[in-house]
Parts: structure tokens; C-alpha cells; sequence
């Protein structure tokens, strides 16, 4: 009897070390930067994704430009290594370095209106968190771009963009962090990619002629959860969700709004 108990109880330990172990395992290669805890609340469903997508090996420039540029969206794997600006972007790295220095925070709405400066130590403390579905965009406080870029030179020169450029163009990076459940609502205007360093961000798009139904004010979140389960087949949007290592490229118009699944940070380069 005692003998069985204490196989029962050995076995009972290896099994609670073994979850352990697959636990500490899954924290690191969840790599989330610190961001994104396993704990957290996060947005599971990720959605179909209907862009088309390649190994940057597998379409050249060329074939950028002449099926995609200008035409429809695309996702590219793979075409920069950013190992050490991600590196850069763990939020121990970056509080430590720029806690202290002020940034702007827009409302996320299609028009923002109002603009907030915050110590980036206050924005990760007090704004940074999960998009409750009963606010409104015009009532939540983004940090996406308006940034100085003399005050985080040292962060952004490490930062490798996409190098499949529009012809006489040139780039300017939005840069940005925020929580699961956040985004930035229908809008347009010029051609650029979008890159995750860490969670994910589900993207929606419509081409120029076809304008979505929204509300300028409202969420992404609460589009997605009102509008979008009732939308006719022929008005689904093009959709996918990506991930740190992908670029989203937009062309020139095309409507677009997100939905951050985690706590992200992410960085656009627009084509102007
Ligand atoms: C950016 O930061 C620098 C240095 O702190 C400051 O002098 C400048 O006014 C800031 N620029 C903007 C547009 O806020
Ligand atoms: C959206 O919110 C802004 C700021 O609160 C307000 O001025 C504007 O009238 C609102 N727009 C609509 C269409 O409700
Ligand atoms: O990353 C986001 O949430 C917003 C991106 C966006 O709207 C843009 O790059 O134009």
C-alpha cells in the first residue's frame, strides 16, 4: 500500500515537472519581447487569410512591381533580417533607454483628433492595455507614428525596411505599440508596408473603389465583432494576419484598419 502511494506520488511530481517544463519551453519561444505575457489576455481568432503570400526568394522585384505595386496587396517573408531592432524593442530594452522621452498618442479613429504627450514610461504603465469593446475609437489613445525621430534616432537607424521601393519614392517610418484589441479603423491614403517585431496584427483591406461600411468612431474591435459576421460574401474584405518576420505591403489608396491580436509593436514605412 505505502509502496504504491509513493509511486503514485513520484508519478504525480513527473508529470507536474514535465508541464513545467513544456510551459518554460512554449515562454521561450513565445518570444514577445517581454510585451506579451503568456498570462495576458490575447485575441485567438486570427481569420482566413486570402492575400497572397511569399518567400522573398520567391518573387522577385520585378514580379513586385509588375503584379503587386500597384495592384493588390501582398505579404513578403522573410526579406529583411531585423534580428537586432527586435532585440532593441523588448520592453526592458526600450523603457530603459527611452522611458523617460515623451510621445504622442492620436485617437484611434478614422479622422484622430486629438493628440496626447505622454513620458513613454506613463504610456506602457497607464494606456497601454487591452481595447474594452464598449470604448471609442475617438476615446482610445494610440502611440502610432508622430515620432521623434531626433529623440529615437539611435532605435530607428537599426531598423532594416522593405527593400522592394516604389520607383522615385522614398520611406518614412510609422512606429508604434499597443494592446490586444486595439487598432486603427478604416482609412487610406499612400502606398507602404507594415511589419510586426512582436505579436500579431490582423489586417483588413478594400480596394479604392470599393468603400467599406463603418463608423468613423468606432473600433476595429467592435467592426469586427458587429459588422463584419454579417457582411454579404461579395463584401468580405481581403484579410490575413501576420506576424513578426512578415511585411504587409498596401498600394496607393487602398482602404485598410487593424486589429492587434497581442501587445504589439510594429512599425509602417509609407512610400512617398
Ligand atoms: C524632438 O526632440 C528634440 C530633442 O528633445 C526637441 O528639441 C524637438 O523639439 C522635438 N521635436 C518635436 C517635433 O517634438
Ligand atoms: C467623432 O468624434 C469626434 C470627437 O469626439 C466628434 O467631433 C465627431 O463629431 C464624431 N463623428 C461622428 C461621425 O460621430
Ligand atoms: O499598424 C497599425 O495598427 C496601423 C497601420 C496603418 O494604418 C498604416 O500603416 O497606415
Amino acid at each position: 500500500m505505502e509502496h504504491k502511494k509513493a509511486v503514485i506520488t513520484t508519478c504525480t511530481q513527473f508529470v507536474v515537472i514535465c508541464l513545467l517544463v513544456v510551459l518554460r519551453a512554449e515562454e521561450r519561444t513565445d518570444d514577445g519581447g517581454g510585451w506579451s505575457l503568456n498570462s495576458d489576455f490575447r485575441l485567438q481568432d486570427e481569420g482566413p487569410c486570402n492575400i497572397d503570400v511569399f518567400d522573398s526568394s520567391s518573387l522577385s522585384y520585378q514580379q513586385f512591381i509588375e503584379r503587386y505595386a500597384y495592384r493588390r496587396p501582398v505579404i513578403l517573408k522573410g526579406l529583411t533580417d531585423n534580428t537586432k531592432f527586435k532585440l532593441m524593442c523588448s520592453k526592458s530594452s526600450l523603457l530603459q533607454h527611452y522611458g523617460d522621452r515623451r510621445v504622442r498618442l492620436s485617437t484611434a479613429n478614422t479622422y484622430s483628433y486629438r493628440k496626447v504627450d505622454v513620458p513613454f514610461q506613463e504610456y506602457v504603465d497607464i494606456f497601454l492595455r487591452p481595447q474594452s469593446t464598449d470604448t471609442l475609437g475617438s476615446d482610445t489613445l494610440y502611440f502610432f507614428g508622430d515620432n521623434n525621430f531626433t529623440e529615437w534616432q539611435s532605435l530607428f537607424q537599426h531598423y532594416e525596411s522593405p527593400p522592394y521601393v516604389l520607383p522615385l519614392t522614398s520611406g518614412a517610418y510609422s512606429f508604434g505599440i499597443a494592446g490586444p484589441g486595439t487598432g486603427v479603423p478604416f482609412h487610406w491614403h499612400g502606398p507602404g508596408y507594415s511589419e510586426v517585431i512582436y505579436g500579431r496584427k490582423r489586417w483588413f483591406l478594400y480596394p479604392p473603389e470599393k468603400e467599406p461600411h463603418f463608423h468613423p468612431n468606432r473600433t476595429t474591435l467592435s467592426w469586427v465583432t458587429e459588422t463584419y459576421p454579417h457582411l454579404p460574401e461579395d463584401e468580405a474584405p481581403l484579410e490575413c494576419t501576420i506576424r513578426p518576420g512578415e511585411v504587409l505591403y498596401f498600394p496607393d489608396r487602398w482602404w485598410h484598419a487593424t486589429l492587434n491580436l497581442d501587445t504589439s509593436v510594429f512599425i509602417s514605412t509609407f512610400l512617398g
